[in-house]
């Protein structure tokens, strides 16, 4: 008798078409039940509810970096996710993060390591001071697919000049919280938890690194990284890590949470690139959520003018 280990999906060569024909399909099931009066025997938690209890966002700067292209429909960008705190399914974030975070507990963010104003502050107190700005960046996951999100958040650079980084700051860490209660998905190995990524001092300081507090003009909701993660469009998604509460200033390179799972599949950059394949799959094209054709994956996903001099002489196959 052979005994087959369950897989998890990023070690699914074939998940990205599979799993958006999955994903539709439960949708369509849920969206039937509220139509025909079945919420009740839902849980009680649907996107519906949770996107009435987050706050609108207004006075929003414009950025000469957002892209005119179609934005992904609200509820693609918020019922189909990788969030794998709430589990690894992409309807799983949806439906299992929408009480979080527990708004009875305060969100704090830790800033420290090699920087010259360290603290722990007040998630609110500390974004307060930031101007926030409507970004509309293309985004594209390793696992084949993308959208447009317009998402609303303020430089890292300007956080990270608060913070006063000194000479030894070569690299910046980012730590999820680490709180199996309210992430019940923290409760299985399926990575080393809490969730880490990390990136070089000046990537980090690259006009494009947004800090994202929502999308659409609302706040974030749990399923998308609620209250702030990152946004990296150059990079793939995994790198955008959510519902950060820790940011250290490091000098050796930070071990990321893929890396430990797989370092051969999930380098440190992770820069969007076609002409280097992932192990077990072509990165040359890509599905757009609600697009039936695939189309060509663009170098930097498109963010070459502005990203390309970071990596001027570096073979980009051996720094993947
Ligand atoms: N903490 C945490 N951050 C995470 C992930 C995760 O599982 N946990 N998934 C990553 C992956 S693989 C992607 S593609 C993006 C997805 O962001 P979105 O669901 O807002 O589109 O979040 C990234 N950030
Ligand atoms: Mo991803």
């Amino acid at each position: 008798m052979i005994f087959f280990r369950k897989k998890a999906s990023w070690e699914i060569p074939e998940s990205e078409v599979t799993d958006y024909k999955v994903y539709q399909n439960r949708r369509q099931f849920l969206n039937n039940s509220l139509a025909i009066g079945l919420a009740a025997a839902l849980p009680s938690t649907s996107y519906a509810i949770s996107n009435d209890q987050v706050e609108s966002l207004t006075n929003l700067e414009k950025s000469s970096f957002s892209s005119d292209e179609k934005q992904t429909p609200f509820e693609s960008i918020t019922t189909y996710n990788n969030f794998y705190e709430f589990g690894t399914s992409k309807e799983s974030p949806s439906l299992y993060a929408t009480e979080f975070p527990d708004r009875t507990k305060p969100w704090n963010i830790t800033i420290d390591g090699e920087c010259d104003k360290p603290g722990t502050y007040d998630y609110h107190e500390l974004i307060k001071p930031f101007a926030l700005e409507e970004r509309i960046y293309r985004m594209r996951c390793v696992e084949g697919w993308s959208m447009v999100i317009p998402w609303v958040g303020f430089p890292l650079a300007d956080l990270i000049k608060q913070a006063q980084p000194n000479s030894k700051a070569k690299y910046v860490e980012f730590t999820t919280l680490l709180d199996p209660e309210q992430m019940p998905g923290q409760n299985r190995r399926v990575l080393d938890w809490p969730y880490v990524e990390g990136l070089r001092i000046d990537e980090a300081m690259n006009p494009l690194t947004l800090l994202s507090v929502g999308l659409y003009g609302k706040e974030l909701l749990g399923q998308s990284g609620a209250p702030i993660r990152l946004v990296v469009p150059w990079k793939y998604g995994f790198k955008g890590i959510k519902s950060i509460v820790r940011i250290r200033f490091v000098e050796k390179m930070p071990m990321t949470a893929w890396m430990k799972a797989n370092a051969g599949e999930y380098g440190f950059y992770s820069n969007v690139n076609p002409n280097v394949d992932h192990p077990r799959w072509s990165q040359a094209k890509e599905r757009r959520i609600g697009e039936f054709l695939k189309r060509k994956t663009l170098m930097f996903n498109g963010y070459s003018e502005q990203v390309a001099d970071l990596y001027a002489g570096m073979d980009l196959k051996r720094y993947f």
